[in-house]
């Protein structure tokens, strides 16, 4: 997969050398191609915001510059024969982010972030790019950061361990919070006591369909707790009539 990260800041994404990415980026799973939007000015000062029209506080990111650089992007893809990516913007105004989005993404071969600060990008862009690609705009949770960069190594990283390969055991992928609708239970590992702690006992006794039974149990007590929503948005049919009353 081809990821194109556009940022003031391309120093923000050095995480992506590291763990599992890093390693899915060595093997070449994974092309990580960061592109800096003030190569893309023509003035000194190398500008890319100006006052929001209309008046109001904060600044607004100019659009010249984000078209010439979406363009390059294009280019790029063009060039290596790919289809127009599918872009990603970030920000607080977007659709919130969820599992079945991050594997939606992670079955595009080319996936373009545009990173904006400050109170956001002038909207023409994002109309200018939808002639050319598919945008969505995408939030990662009902909360306001400073730009895309955080919310754009959350989104690749979510989508980074779900291509093929990049995380040992596939797995363990499968078995995720979210993958099944339902949070994740609790996980032990040795010793069977620690501090007067025990493992639940079920998890030692070898009985493979009673452990299945027991952690889907515990996931959808967990879920009930923590994120009735979750339940509720269900198909019908996905808890038996004893799941439905834990
Ligand atoms: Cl995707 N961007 C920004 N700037 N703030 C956010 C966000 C994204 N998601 C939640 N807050």
């Amino acid at each position: 997969m081809h990821v194109d990260i556009v940022s003031i800041f391309p120093e923000y994404f050095r995480p992506l050398e590291l763990s599992l990415i890093g390693k899915a980026r060595a093997r070449g799973v994974l092309d990580v191609h960061l592109w800096d939007l003030r190569d893309f000015t023509h003035d000194p000062h190398r500008t890319v915001d100006d006052t929001p029209y209309g008046g109001g506080p904060g600044m607004v990111m100019r659009p010249e510059p984000w078209g010439e650089t979406l363009d390059a992007v294009r280019a790029e893809a063009a060039r290596l024969g790919v289809d127009a990516p599918l872009l990603i913007v970030p920000t607080p105004a977007g659709e919130l982010l969820t599992q079945r989005a991050a594997e939606r993404y992670a079955a595009e071969p080319w996936l373009a972030f545009a990173c904006g600060r400050y109170e956001g990008i002038d909207e023409r862009v994002l109309l200018d790019a939808r002639r050319h690609m598919r945008v969505e705009e995408v939030s990662i949770g009902d909360y306001v950061l400073a730009g895309g960069e955080a919310a754009t190594l959350v989104i690749v990283e979510a989508v980074a361990r779900l291509l093929p390969g990049v995380v040992g055991n596939q797995a363990s992928v499968l078995d995720d919070s979210h993958a099944q609708g339902l949070l994740e239970g609790p996980a032990y590992t040795k010793p069977a006591v620690w501090r007067g702690l025990e493992v639940p006992e079920v998890l030692l006794s070898g009985n493979h369909a009673a452990i299945a039974r027991w952690r889907r149990e515990q996931a959808i007590r967990r879920t009930a707790v923590r994120r009735p929503e979750l339940l509720d948005a269900l198909p019908p049919g996905s808890l038996t009539p004893h799941e439905e009353a834990l």
